[in-house]
């Protein structure tokens, strides 16, 4: 495996310098944030993007994401000219030898918490989730908006686009989802690109906008919507394992099975009341996954692909963009690497983890 950061460019409070001096550091993940959804990413935008990366001796592994514009998921007739323009974006990032694409198909909102600086008794921030808050919350007119979130919304906007979803429901949303791979995945094929949809975060319905990139039978669904290698997924255990019914160890192997893992995210939650969750720190005893089974699984079936540590608190009395902050994600890396190095050196008589 190949330990990857996600870096958010220039405005990152996190620079390239410091990703560098993680140990076990390989790879980038990161994008283009300025150009409207839709648009295609011009080549040269993309070329310098890259050249920063490797200019600090890393790799530029992943992009994470190139949004899926609204229209695309709402079916709307105006999807032919946004589909065409997501082909030429991919054409763009493989003729710069980027290999790896995530995205997401939820509607309207990227990932969802109720509180970006829970304060734990160690005096540590973390992002979490609080089902009864969250019934209450209005994403029209509340005051919460997450940096995941498409800030270009007015409110009008925002309230039409939710509208929209009336008519669209998780089967619609799964024809449309299908639409754009069946468009899509042709291409990336023929370009050597690897697209990877990532779960929806939590992965169920929330403010009644339909969400179905949510369990095992998702992902057996997705797969089989076009058979190709190009079509796969960026296991994100976290978000998985967001709702208690998901077993994440039980579709990572699975997805791996399938030889369809395309990007790994590793990162811990606690499971609490109902379908509440905080994130906590990566190793297995703060949260509900067992980060161990994680990387072992990964080991049984020969995962080369990137990894990255997900969300991580804020320690040490680091500010910044919540979540992505450097010091608990980078404990959370040398973790990870650590316990593949473990299970490596378990199983192998050559040192095959430096490979
Ligand atoms: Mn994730």
């Amino acid at each position: 495996m190949q330990m990857t950061f996600r870096w958010y460019g220039k405005d990152d409070p996190v620079t390239l310098e410091n990703i560098r001096q993680i140990p076990g550091m390989e790879g980038i993940v990161s994008a283009i944030y300025d150009i409207p959804v839709g648009e295609v990413w011009p080549q040269e935008r993309i070329h310098t993007l890259k050249e920063e990366v490797e200019s600090h001796g890393l790799k530029l592994s992943v992009i994470e994401s190139v949004p899926v514009h609204e229209d695309i998921k709402l079916g709307r007739p105006t999807r032919e000219r946004l589909i065409d323009n997501y082909k030429q974006t991919i054409r763009n990032l493989a003729a710069e030898d980027i290999r790896i694409i995530c995205y997401n198909f939820m509607p309207v909102f990227d990932w969802t918490r109720t509180d970006l600086n829970y304060e734990y008794p160690d005096g540590s921030h973390a992002l979490i989730f609080d089902e009864e808050v969250s019934k209450k919350m209005d994403p029209v007119n509340g005051e919460l908006a997450l940096p995941g979130w498409d800030a270009s919304y007015t409110k009008e906007e925002m309230a039409a686009v939710i509208d929209a979803y009336k008519e669209v429901d998780e089967e619609k949303l799964w024809e449309n989802l299908a639409y754009f791979i069946n468009e899509i995945i042709p291409v990336a094929e023929e370009v050597g690109v690897e697209m990877a949809i990532h779960p929806d975060d939590p992965p169920y319905s929330i403010f009644g906008l339909p969400r179905i990139i949510t369990d095992l039978d998702a992902v057996k669904r997705f797969l089989d919507l076009y058979d190709s290698k190009a079509n796969g997924v960026t296991l994100c255990v976290g978000s998985f394992a967001s709702d208690p019914k998901n077993n994440p160890i039980e579709i990572l192997r699975y997805a791996l099975s399938r030889n369809r893992v395309n990007f790994m995210h590793a990162r811990n939650i606690r499971l609490g009341q109902g379908k509440s969750f905080k994130e906590c720190a990566h190793p297995s005893k703060y949260g509900s996954i067992d980060m161990y089974e994680v990387i072992k699984a990964l080991y049984e079936y020969r995962f080369t692909g990137p990894i990255r540590p997900d969300h991580g608190r804020m320690i040490w009395g680091e500010t910044g963009r919540p979540g992505y902050g450097l010091y608990d994600r980078a404990l959370g890396a040398t973790y990870l690497y650590g316990l593949y190095e473990a299970i490596v050196k378990e199983n192998e008589e050559e040192k095959e983890w430096e490979k």
